[in-house]
C-alpha cells in the first residue's frame, strides 16, 4: 500500500502537534513504514536506540522513528552537541511511528532523545 507522501507529512505534523500539546497520539498505525524512508531508527527498552551507529547518504534524509518501547521518546539530530535543523520526532507509546526529513551534508552527527533522564539515548549518525 503506497500512500502519497504528502499524507505522511501531514500525519507527521499532526503527531508533532499532539506532542506539543501533550495529548496522547491517536495515530497508532504501527509498522507502516513507507518504502521511501532513508533511515529507520527504533527506540527500544532500556533507554536505548536499536543501534549505536546509523548511516545515511548526504542530502534530504527521511527518518522513520519507531517506538518499540512503552514510554515516550523523541529524536533530534546533533552535531558537536548542538541541534541541527528543526527536525524533532516524537513517539509516545509502543507502535508509534513518526517520520520527518532533515537535510544533512556529509559529516558526523548524533541522534539524541530529549526526554529528561534519557541523556544516554544517543547514537552516532554518519552521513556520507
Ligand atoms: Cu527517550
Amino acid at each position: 500500500m503506497s500512500r502519497p507522501s504528502f499524507r505522511i507529512v501531514l500525519a507527521s505534523v499532526a503527531v508533532s502537534l499532539m506532542a506539543l500539546t501533550g495529548c496522547s497520539s491517536s495515530n497508532a498505525t504501527p509498522e507502516t513504514i513507507p518504502a521511501t524512508v532513508d533511515l529507520e531508527v527504533r527506540a527500544i527498552s532500556g533507554l536505548r536506540f536499536d543501534k549505536s551507529l546509523y548511516e545515511a547518504t548526504a542530502g534530504d534524509i527521511e527518518i522513520a522513528y519507531i517506538n518499540d518501547d512503552t514510554i515516550r521518546h523523541t529524536l533530534i539530530v546533533l552535531q558537536d552537541d548542538t541541534k541541527v535543523g528543526t527536525l524533532e520526532l516524537a513517539v509516545n507509546k509502543r507502535g508509534d511511528l513518526d517520520i520527518g526529513t532533515i537535510n544533512l551534508p556529509a559529516g558526523n552527527y548524533s541522534v539524541f532523545c530529549t526526554v529528561p533522564g534519557h541523556q544516554n539515548m544517543k547514537a552516532d549518525l554518519t552521513v556520507k
